[in-house]
């Protein structure tokens, strides 16, 4: 196969792509930036959350979904390439910490990003997921072959204990009885569970608009984090730093905003926009300025929002939709008020099912990463 590293939007005609794998998964381990919660009330008063390999039953199932978008892909003529699962049940120590297990390699797009012809290695922000670049080694080391990519790693952080301020899990105690007034507060300072003592960033907090690329702050990406990938990208690029302050616990920006398609000829731009994750208003009237239209996503379907009882994620994983280009989107199969949506923006639908994959980190966009698409940096913002 041969390649050429080349992707500046989340929307240009599709032509690489890397899909996760859930072999040798694990559960997720606790640790300072992590806590698991158990989305079933029934088996949570029986069990604490669970360390080691998950069972092979799950692991097949996610795998039949995850091999079922590979072939969809390949199908439309894309190339696909999969990672190399290490073993994901191994403890893991460096000199300051040490956790019982890793996680998975379901999600690249968590752990690198292209950029133009960059690759980007990611820090990640949680101690389970420290080693998981090396599944991903093979992949990049094929990208190699195309003598114009480059290849950046982020600064491995220490994520030792003084990197993550562990307060931030009692922050939201007794939140529900507080009045709105100290809820916005405590919403509105954006002080999430890294601080700022080193870089720290996962590739998935990055949403790419051609010349304009938008970072969430969040609980896995710091503004640290976002300055270093400012001073290596801006000969190339522009980046926005995007806070949603409604958000009690932001984690990768592919539910919460998602760009569709540019504006074109005096039609207005796509922005798919998660209805309880609003904007700070200067955003979003930077984004309307700009000829982008923000449309929220309807509420999840209801099979859906009941995420399995092992899932981190949000129900909100509803709009976690990956583009093939301008006019296709493959879309997860249960989602059809979302379907009824974007049909009537005029989006063709592929409908996969992705249900058994939720538990391994997200849904389609999380579980890809896309290497190359038919687009330039090209600029979308005129306005400031
Ligand atoms: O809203 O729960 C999940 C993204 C996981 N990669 C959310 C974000």
């Amino acid at each position: 196969m041969s390649f050429r590293v080349n992707a500046w939007t989340e929307w240009g005609k599709l032509k690489t792509i890397v899909v996760g794998k859930a072999d040798n998964a694990a559960f997720q381990p606790e640790e300072p930036g992590y806590k698991g919660k158990i989305n079933n009330p029934l088996i949570a008063q029986e069990i604490n959350w669970p360390v080691g390999k998950k069972k092979q039953s799950v692991i097949d199932a996610a795998n039949e979904q995850l091999d079922n978008l590979s072939h969809t892909l390949t199908s439309l003529g894309i190339k696909v390439l999969r990672p190399t699962p290490i073993d994901f049940s191994q403890n893991i120590k460096t000199p300051g910490w040490e956790v019982s297990n890793m996680f998975c390699c379901v999600c690249p797009r968590d752990v690198m990003i292209t950029i133009g012809n960059y690759v980007i290695e990611a820090t990640m922000s949680k101690r389970g997921r420290f080693f998981e670049y090396l599944s991903y080694r093979d992949i990049i080391y094929c990208l190699w072959h195309d003598s114009h990519m480059k290849w950046k790693t982020a600064p491995k952080p220490s994520m030792n204990i003084n990197m993550y301020w562990e307060g931030y899990w009692s922050k939201f105690e007794g939140f529900d009885s507080k009045s709105n007034e100290e809820k916005h507060q405590i919403l509105h300072n954006y002080q999430y569970v890294l601080n700022e003592s080193e870089i720290a960033f996962d590739a998935a907090d990055i949403t790419k608009m051609g010349q304009d690329i938008f970072i969430q702050h969040s609980m896995t990406t710091n503004l640290k984090g976002i300055e270093w990938l400012r001073r290596e990208l801006d000969q190339h690029v522009k980046i926005h730093v995007l806070n949603f302050p409604y958000d009690k616990e932001p984690s990768h920006i592919d539910c919460t905003l998602v760009p569709l398609r540019p504006p074109k000829n005096n039609i207005k731009g796509v922005i798919l926009t998660n209805p309880e994750r609003p904007l700070l208003e200067k955003d979003k009237i930077f984004f309307e300025k700009n000829n982008w239209q923000l449309i929220d996503s309807p509420l999840p379907n209801k099979i859906n929002s009941q995420m399995p009882s092992f899932c981190s994620s949000s129900k909100w994983l509803s709009m976690n939709l990956l583009s093939i280009d301008e006019n296709t989107l493959i879309v997860e199969e249960n989602e059809t008020e979302l379907h009824s949506l974007l049909r009537s923006l005029e989006f063709e639908l592929i409908k996969v099912p992705y249900r058994k994959v939720f538990e391994f980190g997200g849904s389609i966009h999380c579980s890809t990463c896309d290497i190359e698409r038919e687009d330039t940096n090209e600029s979308f913002f005129q306005t400031n």
